[in-house]
């Protein structure tokens, strides 16, 4: 496996935990979301795995989200391509026949809160300093049916109607109230904790509980399966246009400028 990806497979109880460890903030490049998909792949293939924990290696943050340089002065045939991955690895998670648990242990905007919301359960760090959300309109980006449609099965209408609108990115303590994280424990806590909650969840047999998550799930998974090229259209239309290049330019300078 890649570098960027530390998999941790434990025989005994049939339980990975995936580490992200790209530095500086886990951004889910066209490479990166390659080797996570790999990943996941392998772990589903193999059937004595049936959890899996995703957490982040690096301090601070779980992940920033899609790669600012991916959708950023690239070509329309890389865009296309960098979408797709960011479809496959949607697709593969929010349909994953495994348990999985995503370990919070950081902020999570935009793409790292999608990712987070794909998992069965979310355990994040009590850190004021976090947050998690879709805060694409704030970036003046909109984010697609599909990432609406993952909030919208995790908190409701109402309350992803006003993050999405809003751009709304919450604290720990925000997100729980709303239900976007299940549980907060302290920064030390959130790995034990996922492993504890999964053997919860492991106690319920397999064959139920898939078919039961597939039921909860389908529906939202095929309208993105049958409509992929269609997305990638959209999405390329949309990020090249010269008004959104100059937003994403604005988040790439001021992200820099933050440093200075
Ligand atoms: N992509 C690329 N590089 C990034 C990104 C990113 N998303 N986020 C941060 N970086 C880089 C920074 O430029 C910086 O680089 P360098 O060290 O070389 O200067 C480095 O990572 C560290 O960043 P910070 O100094 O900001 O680190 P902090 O620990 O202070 O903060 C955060 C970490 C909170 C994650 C912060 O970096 C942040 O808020 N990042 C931006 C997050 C964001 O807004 N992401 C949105 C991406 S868009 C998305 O995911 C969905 C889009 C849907 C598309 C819809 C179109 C149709």
């Amino acid at each position: 496996t890649s570098q960027k990806i530390k998999v941790d497979f434990d025989q005994s109880t049939g339980v990975a935990v995936m580490h992200m460890q790209s530095p500086p903030v886990n951004s889910l490049s066209l490479e990166f979301l390659t080797d996570v998909c790999i990943a996941l792949e392998k772990l589903e293939m193999d059937k004595s795995c049936r959890g899996l924990v995703v957490t982040s290696s690096q301090p601070k943050v779980f992940s920033a989200g899609l790669d600012i340089l991916d959708m950023y002065g690239k070509s329309p045939e890389h865009c296309a391509e960098f979408w797709k991955a960011v479809q496959e690895m949607w697709l593969k998670f929010y349909g994953s026949n495994m348990i999985t648990i995503a370990a919070v242990n950081g902020s999570s905007p935009a793409g790292g809160c999608l990712l987070s919301m794909t998992c069965d359960y979310r355990i994040m760090a009590d850190n004021p300093r976090y947050s998690i959300g879709l805060n694409e309109t704030k970036l003046g980006i909109v984010a697609p049916f599909w990432f609406k449609d993952t909030m919208v099965n995790t908190v409701g209408h109402r309350a992803t109607e006003m993050a999405l609108q809003l751009g709304l990115l919450y604290s720990p303590a925000e997100a729980l109230k709303i239900g976007l994280v299940d549980q907060l424990v302290h920064e030390d806590q959130v790995l034990t904790t996922a492993t504890e909650t999964m053997t919860k969840w492991l106690a319920i047999p397999d064959h139920a509980r898939q078919l039961t998550k597939s039921m909860m799930r389908k529906p939202t998974i095929d309208k993105l399966a049958a409509n992929r090229e269609a997305d990638v259209n959209n999405f390329v239309k949309f990020i090249t246009k010269d008004s959104i290049q100059k937003s994403l330019g604005c988040i790439w300078r001021c992200l820099r400028e933050e440093r200075l």
